[in-house]
């Protein structure tokens, strides 16, 4: 009820007295008053004048449904939104009730206390500052694809930030960088049988408005925001709208022909990687090696002194870049 509120609302200039909302949702003028009353209490300003009614004046920052999606044009993802003002970690949550839940369900938090990484490793999470979300999605693949839907996330999400014309480049496997910073980080788990994925979370941090104070000492020297490259306040909703949009876009593309090769072109073409030399992190060795290629499969092909060798996501780390060796 709140939202059709803040729907009609929005969807006037002016005042929009009790009378024609009690009307139009057929409520009395007690029950909206105290929805109004709820809506002030998360931030909104809504002016309200005995003889004339009431008047959105302004919405908060906040990544709830409501602020999300007039801009969504989705077909079901993001449909339902659960959002937390703070949350241990969007993806945790997310794991705990994958199973159980509608397709395309999102879990958005302003904040997370416990934001987490690969290889549990942390994610820094400020409130209001970034995107911390997660998509909880049910494809039906074999869990040997689940590597493309990062590839997938990972191009929507360059494609989305293209708009903002800075020098955005895609880090295999999961990370996009922005004048060679981390801007945002993805993190897909997934609960699978032997050949079916059951359910997979794809979680998504993004720093929208960070500034250079929200990051620690560490991160200040690889971490950025749009809002530090840009100089500019970005609208988050907006911005969090659209990510869902294209990366649906190219989700639903993929499940019909099963081809990533479109995605990997766009990985390939703004690859941080390619043609540089890494350190390779395995479970017992560290090395430095020449990225070559991205394959049709989505492996890093790596030459290692001379020999080929291919790395699907889950088993290295990345560190280091070098330009020469
Ligand atoms: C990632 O891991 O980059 C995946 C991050 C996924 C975060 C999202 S937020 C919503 C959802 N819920 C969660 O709990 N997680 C997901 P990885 O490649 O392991 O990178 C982690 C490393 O990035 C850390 O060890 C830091 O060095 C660095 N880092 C931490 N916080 C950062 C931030 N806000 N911005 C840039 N770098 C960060």
């Amino acid at each position: 009820m709140k939202s059709k509120i803040l729907n009609i609302l929005r969807s006037s200039d002016t005042y929009v007295s009790g009378e024609e909302i009690s009307k139009l949702l057929g409520i009395s003028r007690a029950a909206i008053w105290k929805h109004i009353n709820q809506l002030k209490k998360e931030g909104y300003q809504i002016d309200s004048l005995t003889k004339n009614g009431y008047k959105l004046i302004s919405s908060p920052d906040i990544l709830s449904f409501d602020e999300i999606s007039p801009f969504l044009k989705t077909k079901f993802i993001g449909h339902d939104i659960l959002y937390f003002e703070s949350i241990d970690s969007t993806n945790t949550f997310a794991k705990s009730i994958s199973q159980n839940c509608k397709d395309g369900l999102v879990i958005i938090a302003e904040e997370q206390t416990k934001g987490r990484g690969r290889l549990g490793r942390t994610w820094v999470s400020p409130k209001r500052k970034g995107i911390w979300m997660s998509i909880i999605l049910h494809p039906n693949l074999p869990p040997t694809e689940a590597h493309k839907l990062t590839i997938i996330t990972a191009s929507s999400i360059y494609n989305t930030l293209c708009k903002f014309n800075v020098d955005i480049k895609i880090k295999w496997p999961n990370d996009i960088l922005i004048n060679g910073k981390k801007v945002c980080g993805i993190l897909t788990e997934m609960n699978a049988e032997l050949n079916h994925i059951n359910s997979l979370v794809i979680g998504i941090g993004i720093n929208v408005n960070t500034e250079v104070e929200d990051f620690n000492e560490e991160l200040t020297k690889i971490a950025t925001s749009l809002r530090i490259e840009t100089g500019k306040f970005i609208d988050r909703k907006k911005l969090t709208a659209e990510i869902l949009n294209n990366f649906e876009d190219f989700y639903i593309d993929y499940l019909s022909t099963k081809d990533i090769r479109p995605y990997l072109e766009i990985v390939r073409k703004n690859s941080a990687l390619i043609n540089k030399y890494v350190e390779i992190i395995k479970p017992n060795e560290k090395y430095i090696a020449k990225v070559v290629d991205i394959d049709d499969d989505g492996q890093l092909v790596i030459d290692n002194d001379g020999k080929i060798e291919k790395l699907l996501s889950g088993e290295v780390s990345l560190h280091n870049m070098y330009n020469g060796k």
